[in-house]
């Protein structure tokens, strides 16, 4: 019998947004990183520092805690958006009607290695990545000269988006 050749399946770095504002949020997002540092077929390559954000959208909700986690995976996008919203399940996350409302854990693919994806599921990059400040500067502290898949540096998008109060996470954040 032939020998067999196994190909490996391929690598692909992936940069994962990490979002709380409720039951804790910032042990919410703790929690997430220790789940993330599980994630079959994957290894977790970095993670940010905790910020603490003013909510985007409706403003009668408490400040939020924000992070930017990289992973290396073989999982395909769709099957990587599943193992993420298992974890949100796990911790607690419940789907309301209204929209950018609190919550208690929020995983979003970023990016996925240079892909551009756009279906019913799932749409990558991000669609408000290049817009959000929670998004950028975390981004920005473990990847200072990534390059979006438009070609777009990471370090023009920051110059466009003001801080709007975002802190590493203090004393001084309200929850
Ligand atoms: N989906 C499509 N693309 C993606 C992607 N790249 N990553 C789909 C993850 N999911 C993606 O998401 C709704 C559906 O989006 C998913 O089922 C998936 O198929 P969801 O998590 O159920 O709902 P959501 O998060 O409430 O909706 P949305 O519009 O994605 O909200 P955002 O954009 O996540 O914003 N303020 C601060 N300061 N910090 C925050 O993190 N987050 C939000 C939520 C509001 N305000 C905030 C923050
Ligand atoms: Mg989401």
């Amino acid at each position: 019998m032939p020998e067999q050749q196994l190909e490996r399946p391929a690598e692909h770095e992936v940069y994962l947004g990490l979002g709380a504002n409720l039951a804790n949020p910032a042990a919410q997002l703790q929690n997430a990183v220790a789940a993330l540092n599980q994630l079959p077929q994957s290894s977790l390559l970095a993670v940010s520092s905790l910020y603490c954000s003013r909510p985007m959208g409706p403003q009668d909700q408490p400040d939020y805690v924000n992070a930017v986690a990289k992973i290396s995976t073989t999982l395909p996008p769709l099957a990587l958006l599943d193992a993420l919203q298992q974890i949100e399940q796990l911790q607690g996350r419940q789907r309301k009607a209204e929209r950018w409302g609190p919550r208690s854990l929020d995983l979003d693919i970023l990016l996925y290695a240079n892909q551009t994806i756009t279906s019913e599921r799932l749409t990558v990059p991000h669609y408000g990545l290049a817009q959000r400040e929670f998004v950028l500067y975390p981004l920005a502290e473990i990847a200072p000269q990534l390059t979006l898949p438009c070609g777009t540096p990471l370090k023009a998008l920051l110059s466009k988006v003001p801080v709007n109060g975002l802190q590493k996470l203090s004393e001084s954040c309200r929850w």
